[in-house]
């Protein structure tokens, strides 16, 4: 007898629902759910794998310590103990910044990660905690404080109702969305481009840019000064269209005046884009009835991320589409993620202690871990606790701090695999799979393109010998505040906590109104709200934020100067079957071509004497590794492109068909020394590289 089992999908921020076919508490099938109102049944495959990662044999299911190069098995209390006692004491003998966290992408993906790890860190009070968001979108969420007062007040393309998308450093068709909820968005998308225009701006021609009306190539890292010209172009045409703003807007006259002074120059020289080009783009967009601009992780983790995301909400707010349907306006979630009681962001609170950099939303930028462990004095990290994430494949310099991590006093993973990053722990402690869970995604209905609510409840009871994640967290918690004599206060189960978090919100919706709508509610399109939930002092919008407009004046002409050691500019991509670093285990995943290679523009190639298919290094000025090399059309020329997430062959990660994966670590290339200074985000992308034959 089989049943069917309705959840929506962990792996992306698509959140599609899913139709499982279940025999003896297992999924045995999956296919999108056609009856989820949002996702309409859509599903990619990474949506299908969950199946291998149930039955993946190399998962781990109960704590491993590490004695030298072997592993074993060991109790749960005995493992939250240990953890417990080895923190304590490495803080009591070299103070509390001795111990750090890093925190990865998985976190937000599960309620029972997300929701439960402020305690634990709460706990540690150590300055030294990191997170994948300081390789991802932290500029969004400065920029968002900095202008509206939380970090969490993100304008969301309306991509149902916009006549005009102007799209940035994105390709949803491989990545399905990014800060913008939108499972199916291929075929939003195309709707879009029957009703109106999508313009991408890439230096690649992506997936998205093959569909897209328009495809502009832009040099890396050089869209400041496209988003420059743009708000130029769009202010000769028309005076700010803020009339339905009122009294709301702080420095909009400076902020516009200081960007209409900046001098461009040769555009053309500047991004590979043609002026014309611009003033075109600006026409259309004032033209369009409703038009919105959005840049992702292309131009956030690049030198000027904070900057172009700034410029991208300035462009949305002088043409009128900010705050407004069919433009760019915040979701207003059932569960809140704004408001009162919710953490609205802060700055520079704290440094880091070798490069001074500031802290934000109580972290450090993670391109800052690597030298606070590898700088001797007082304050330096000795032991690292990292949480559902791989800095190893995925921040800066990741094969140093490979090697630095092996150095550690003590490490402790909260991790479902032995990998590149958790194969340096001393004690691995695994989550039971999330479908024995409650589960409510707090953030990525709140940056759904419509208002959603959903419950995602346990498929069945996890096995007597594991532990659910939160379980594992307020574990860990507990037994760290024993040993170190803290005052520790576990949290309640998800069920509890979620409706909790309902009760703050005050739709009226309950949870067992959500427990008995398995397909989620659709609670319909995005409605105007910034302006009323400001949460800045002065209850403005601040388009003049200081460290923008510092920023600003800062910057330099450098854009097109090309190192001669260096000329190449190195650039990531996502695939579907691609989920950052973790998801090539699953056999449905790796099957068929290879998808590590470094894609070249093909008159690159010659000019470099090299052949599709061949060996070639890549180096950077950080360190230098070995790919094969493709060429390909869609590339601008002077640009390479490699995905992250590859180079599992290091010893002692037990991962069986991801270690039979070709592909080397890009992480291994980039520099903890390129951030954008406003925020210390990671300039991942535009990266000076150069590719040699290997002789
Ligand atoms: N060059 C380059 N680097 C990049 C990027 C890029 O585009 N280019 N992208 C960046 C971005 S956007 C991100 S978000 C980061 C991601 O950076 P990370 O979050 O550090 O890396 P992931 O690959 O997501 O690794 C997830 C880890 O969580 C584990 N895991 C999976 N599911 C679970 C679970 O349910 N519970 C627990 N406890 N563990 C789990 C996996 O085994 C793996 O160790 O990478 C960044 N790095
Ligand atoms: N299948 C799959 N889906 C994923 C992930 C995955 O690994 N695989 N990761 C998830 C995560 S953690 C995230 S954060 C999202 C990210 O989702 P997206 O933001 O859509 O990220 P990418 O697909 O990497 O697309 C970034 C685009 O920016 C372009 N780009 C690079 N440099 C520049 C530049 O300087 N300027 C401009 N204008 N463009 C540039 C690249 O060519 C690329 O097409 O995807 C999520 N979804
Ligand atoms: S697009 Fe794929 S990975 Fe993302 S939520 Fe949907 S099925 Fe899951
Ligand atoms: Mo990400």
């Amino acid at each position: 007898m089989s049943e069917t089992y309705f959840r929506a999908c962990p792996l992306c921020e698509a959140i599609c629902g899913l139709q499982m076919e279940v025999k003896d508490g297992r999924p045995v099938a999956i296919r999108g759910d056609a009856n989820d109102p949002f996702s309409r049944g859509h599903i990619c495959p990474k949506g299908n794998a969950i199946l291998d990662l149930e039955a993946d044999p190399d998962r781990l299911r109960v704590p491993l310590r590490r004695r030298g190069s072997e592993w074993e098995e060991i109790g749960w209390d005995e493992a939250f103990a240990e953890a417990g006692e080895r923190l304590a004491a490495i803080q009591r003998e070299h103070g509390n910044d001795a111990v750090a966290a890093y925190v990865g992408n998985p976190n937000v993906h599960h309620f029972g990660h997300l929701a439960y790890l402020p305690t634990l860190l709460r706990a540690l009070k150590s300055r030294n905690v990191f997170s994948a968001s300081s390789v991802d979108q932290w500029p969004h969420q400065l920029v968002n404080w900095a202008m509206y007062g939380h970090q969490f007040l993100l304008p969301i393309p309306d991509l149902d109702h916009t006549d005009y998308f102007l799209m940035l450093g994105a390709n949803p068709l491989a990545s399905n969305g990014s800060l913008m909820t939108v499972p199916d968005v291929a075929k939003r998308l195309k709707a879009l481009i029957q009703r109106g225009k999508l313009v991408v701006v890439d230096p690649r021609r992506s997936e998205t840019a093959k569909l897209a009306s328009e495809h502009c190539p832009i040099r890396p890292g050089s869209d400041v000064w496209f988003l420059i010209a743009l708000i130029k172009a769009m202010l000769r045409r028309s005076a700010p269209r803020v009339e339905a703003y009122g009294d709301q807007l702080n420095g909009l006259a400076q902020a516009l005046t200081v960007i209409g002074a900046v001098e461009v120059g040769d555009l053309q020289l500047r991004c590979g884009v043609e002026q014309s080009r611009v003033e075109r783009i600006a026409e259309e967009f004032l033209a369009a009835p409703r038009a919105v601009a959005y840049g992702r992780m292309g131009v956030s983790t690049q030198a000027h991320g904070s900057l172009c995301q700034w410029l991208l909400q300035l462009i949305n707010l002088i043409s009128g589409n900010l705050d407004r349907e069919g433009g760019s306006l915040p979701n207003h979630p059932v569960l809140p993620l704004t408001g009162p009681g919710t953490s609205a962001g802060h700055y520079g609170r704290w440094r880091s202690r070798v490069r001074r950099l500031p802290e934000f939303v109580g972290e450090l930028p993670v391109s800052a871990m690597l030298e606070e462990m590898a700088t001797p004095g007082p304050g330096q990290v000795r032991a690292l606790f990292t949480c559902a994430g791989n800095p190893v494949l995925s921040t800066p310099s990741g094969a140093a701090l490979s090697e630095q991590l092996g150095k550690l006093d003590y490490m402790l993973s909260v991790d479902i695999y032995v990998n590149e990053t958790t194969r340096h722990a001393h004690l691995i402690l695994p989550p039971a799979s999330f479908l024995t869970q409650y589960h409510y995604d707090s953030v990525f209905n709140a940056f759904a393109i419509r208002q959603l609510a959903r419950l995602n409840t346990p498929l069945r009871q996890r096995a007597a010998d594991e532990r659910a994640d939160w379980e594992i967290l307020n574990g860990l918690a507990t037994a760290f505040g024993n040993a170190a004599q803290r005052e520790v206060k576990p949290l309640p189960p998800p069920q509890v906590l979620i409706g909790m978090g309902l009760a703050a919100g005050r739709s009226g919706i309950t949870l067992q109104q959500l427990e008995a709508a398995p397909h989620g509610l659709d609670l319909g399109p995005l409605k105007p709200s910034l302006l009323s939930r400001l949460q800045t002092e002065s209850g403005k919008v601040e388009c003049a934020p200081a460290l923008l407009m510092n920023a600003l004046s800062e910057l330099s002409a450098d854009a097109a100067q090309i190192d001669a050691q260096f000329p190449l500019r190195l650039i990531g991509r996502r695939h579907v079957r691609s989920n950052n670093s973790w998801m090539h285990n699953a056999q449905r995943l790796v099957k068929g071509k290879p998808r590590h290679e470094l894609w070249m523009h093909p008159a690159d190639l010659a000019a470099a004497g090299l052949q599709s298919g061949q060996r070639v290094r890549l180096a950077s000025d950080v360190a230098e590794i070995e790919v094969e090399v493709e060429a390909d059309e869609a590339m601008m020329p002077g640009v390479v492109c490699l995905p992250h997430g590859f180079g599992h062959q290091q010893p002692g990660v037990r991962l069986r068909l991801a270690s039979e994966v070709k592909g080397a670590n890009y992480n291994a290339l980039t520099d903890p020394a390129r951030i954008d200074a406003p925020s210390g985000n990671a300039a991942l992308n535009g990266l000076p590289v150069r590719v040699e034959r290997i002789v």
